[in-house]
């Protein structure tokens, strides 16, 4: 008998903590939604947004022409950003061979008059400029750049 009284008691006590413990849980769950009434803040969340786009355009590929001849190229110096691609045509527009040389990127494009060529380059990050040259006439001074600059 006295062991069943013990049980009911023990019970009792457990109920009994369990609904103080609900009334103090329960009231929090229902204060959390004080974010609800959100219509009078959402225009700090706008002015972020608009900051990401300019990113997203440096993923793309940039398409641009190199014309190659007696002895300069056009244009001779090209602003790029670190990581930046670029899909480079290079045309000969002159009577003599040329090329369109980088040593660091390992590019060696021969081109004879009239010739073109399209080549994919990444700008790499930690330059501050990439040079290009003309095999045969570099000491003529046949030679641009990729000024790297931030974006
Ligand atoms: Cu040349």
């Amino acid at each position: 008998m006295a062991r069943t009284v013990l049980i009911a008691g023990v019970a009792v006590i457990v109920i009994v903590i369990a609904v103080i413990l609900a009334t103090n849980i329960i009231p929090q769950y229902g204060e959390a939604p004080e974010e609800a009434p959100a219509g009078e803040t959402p225009a700090q969340t706008t002015p972020a947004a608009a900051e990401t786009t300019p990113a997203g355009e440096a993923q793309e590929a940039r398409k641009l022409t190199i014309d190659a001849t007696e002895y300069e190229y056009e244009p001779g110096s090209i602003k790029v950003s670190p990581g930046e691609r670029l899909i480079v045509t290079v045309k000969n527009t002159g009577r003599i061979f040329h090329t369109f040389t980088i040593d660091e990127l390992n590019i060696d494009i021969p081109l004879n008059p009239g010739e073109e060529r399209t080549v994919e380059i990444v700008i790499p990050s930690g330059v501050d400029k990439i040079t290009f040259y003309c095999k045969p006439h570099r000491g003529l001074g046949m030679v641009g750049e990729f000024v790297v600059g931030e974006a």
